[in-house]
């Protein structure tokens, strides 16, 4: 766990317990029962190796992509890396229920591959071909699957956090007991779109985790050049709405953290804001030079990398073997090879696909012939 702060309503333990059942499937994610073991407790074997894999696929996706983009120009338009932030998304993988909704910004090809979104509809989606996630009209910002309960893949900063306050609106409305967790970064924190959300939030009681993936920029911008309020978590206080600050390089933090803030919307008790401390590896976007900050500070985080830290882990308890580990990489890297293989060989979008999917109601009067 992050430093938690022991003021007002924060946690500073885990209170509730927490099982984690075997992984049945490949990528399929694991159920959270509330109703079984602390979440104290050491992390099964199963666990690390679904975390160890999630990451490794999701961090093997993107340098292929980034190869794509960069080398062959196969991919085009925005395009911006989730790597160093992997463990956001394990963390919260196994802290949720297949259910829950999950709503982001354009950073989103991370949380799209956890939540279930197939790995070749999301490379087809960043080559625009007609099979991808977004049938190759969204590209790398709009990544989106009903199925997975994947809800975008959104490029105005901030506004997902309304949407996904709305997703929960809609849920609890129709009596379920599903959460949305809705992500945005530490720049979109700055937006006034929170505030009103928030206030909404904490009066409805909406069944929404509200998790700030602070990675420290926003764009070349620091948080400390944004705001006199550093502490993200802090913004919460306004609305008398529960808050931590959790290590964002660790799942099993994470996995604590989501997991207890989970747990309270599924229980009727609202929203939780999580500021989750994360790194980027890589630039803003491909094409960001990055001179605002140094080489130390960027190796000094590679040095606290997720997939290594669960990869020691998992040696030092023997949790597998380095031949096991190879085969992992290889099926990690066989996925890979064939998501490229299917977006090639997949057809472009028909001109006829250019005014669908812009409004559900067909006739709506800006649509003409
Ligand atoms: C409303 C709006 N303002 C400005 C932009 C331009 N813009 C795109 S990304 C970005 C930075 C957001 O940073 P942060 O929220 O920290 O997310 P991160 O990129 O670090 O994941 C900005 C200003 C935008 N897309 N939408
Ligand atoms: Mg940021």
């Amino acid at each position: 766990m992050g430093a938690a702060k022991e003021t007002g309503n924060r946690e500073s333990k885990p209170d509730y317990p927490l099982k984690i059942t075997a992984l049945k499937f490949l990528f399929s994610p694991y159920f959270c029962d509330s109703k079984f073991k602390p979440v104290a407790a050491k992390f099964s074997k199963e666990t690390y190796l679904y975390w160890y894999e999630l990451m490794q696929l999701i961090r093997q996706f993107e340098l292929m992509a980034e190869e794509k983009y960069k080398m062959e120009g196969k991919i085009r338009g925005f395009f911006h890396a989730y790597i160093g932030q992997e463990a956001i998304a394990a963390g919260c993988m196994t802290a949720t229920r297949p259910e829950d909704l999950y709503i982001t910004a354009y950073r989103d090809h991370g949380l799209a591959i956890a939540k279930g979104v197939s790995v070749n509809s999301c490379m087809a989606e960043l080559y625009g071909k007609a099979t991808g996630c977004a049938k190759g009209k969204g590209g790398s910002m709009h990544f989106f699957s009903k199925e997975a309960n994947f809800y975008g893949g959104h490029g105005i900063v901030g506004a997902q956090i309304g949407t996904g306050a709305g997703l929960a609106f809609a849920e609890k409305y129709r009596g379920s007991d599903n959460v949305v967790l809705t992500y945005f970064g530490d720049g979109a924190a700055r937006q006034g779109i929170l505030h009103e959300t928030f206030n909404l939030a904490m009066l409805w009681k909406l069944p929404v985790v509200f998790i700030c993936e602070n990675n420290n920029y926003a764009m070349g911008t620091s948080v400390e050049r944004t705001s006199n309020v550093i502490d993200i978590y802090k913004l919460a206080d306004a609305y008398e709405m529960p808050a931590d600050t959790i290590d964002g390089m660790s799942p099993e933090a994470v996995h604590e953290g989501v997991g207890r803030a989970v747990k309270r919307a599924r229980e009727k008790g609202g929203p939780t804001l999580l500021e989750i401390k994360t790194y980027r590896y890589k630039g803003h976007s491909i094409s960001d030079p990055q001179k605002y900050r140094t080489k130390e500070e960027v190796d000094e985080y590679k040095g606290k990398d997720p997939i290594q830290q669960v990869l020691k882990t998992i040696l030092d308890n023997k949790y597998a073997t380095q031949e096991e580990i190879d085969a992992i990489n290889k099926r990690v890297d066989a996925i890979v090879e064939e998501s490229v293989k299917f977006a090639e060989e997949s057809p472009w979008p028909d001109d006829s696909e250019v005014l669908k999917d812009v409004y559900v109601d067909q006739n709506y009067p800006f649509i003409v012939d």
